[in-house]
């Protein structure tokens, strides 16, 4: 099984099946296209028809799209709880990673990552001010609040035991990080959001992640 994948310190799509797989404890070979190159749509090209990273191969077959690496991980690793076992927890899950995968275009661009913006770091000084991003980060925050507080009893995560969606949120986690967004003026009125966001970002995996990226950044 091999995942192709972006540069780990600002591919934000590849970082969500990445995830996903660790959960499974899927051994898979790791395969890094260099976006932002002179050959990196070739590259992309040898890998998948749709000309995006992330894409798995597996079987014999080419996955590509985050959540479709997603929905066949759940699939082949019925084990292992990927989504929430009540059925309403697990309806919603869905509605809100479909939204992250589908939604919130004002922070992909205004909050953008690349080699000057990584998930990271360090840290970027000036959140921007543009409207939709704080109509976006409102919209977020209530998410992060609203399923924590109905589903959350159970640990830490979206819907208390990890799942897909917190895979989906981990790299808003890290732009929220970066650009220094803040949280508790767009809702967050008992730090119940930042808590959430923290604790994407203190996950082994994530950080095994950043390790990455950081010694990719200290070869380019
Ligand atoms: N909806 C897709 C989006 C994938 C995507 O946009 N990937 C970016 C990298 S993070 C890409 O491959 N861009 C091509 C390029 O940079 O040339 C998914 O979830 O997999």
């Amino acid at each position: 099984m091999q995942l192709i994948i972006g540069d780990k310190a600002y591919s934000t799509w590849s970082l969500r099946p990445w995830l996903v797989l660790k959960r499974c404890g899927a051994e898979f070979e790791e395969v890094v296209v260099r976006l932002n190159r002179p050959d990196t749509a070739e590259r992309i090209a040898e890998h998948s028809p749709a000309g995006k990273v992330p894409v798995l191969h597996v079987e014999g077959v080419t996955i590509w799209d985050s959540m479709a690496i997603a929905v066949w991980a759940a699939e082949r690793f019925p084990e292992v709880p990927l989504w929430p076992a009540d059925a309403h927890a697990r309806w919603l899950a869905r509605s809100v990673a479909c939204e992250m995968h589908s939604s919130f275009m004002g922070m992909r661009v205004q909050c953008a990552m690349g080699p000057q913006h990584t998930m990271v770091g360090p840290d970027r000084s000036e959140p921007p001010g543009d409207p939709q991003v704080a109509a976006e980060l409102r919209r977020l925050v209530d998410i992060f609040r609203t399923m924590r507080a109905q589903f959350g009893a159970g640990g830490p995560f979206l819907f208390g035991e990890w799942s897909v969606p917190d895979a989906f949120f981990t790299p808003i986690a890290a732009r929220i990080r970066h650009y220094q967004l803040d949280l508790a003026a767009h809702g967050d009125v008992d730090g119940a959001a930042r808590a959430y966001v923290d604790t994407l970002l203190a996950q082994p995996d994530f950080l095994e992640w950043s390790e990455g990226g950081l010694s990719e950044l200290a070869k380019a």
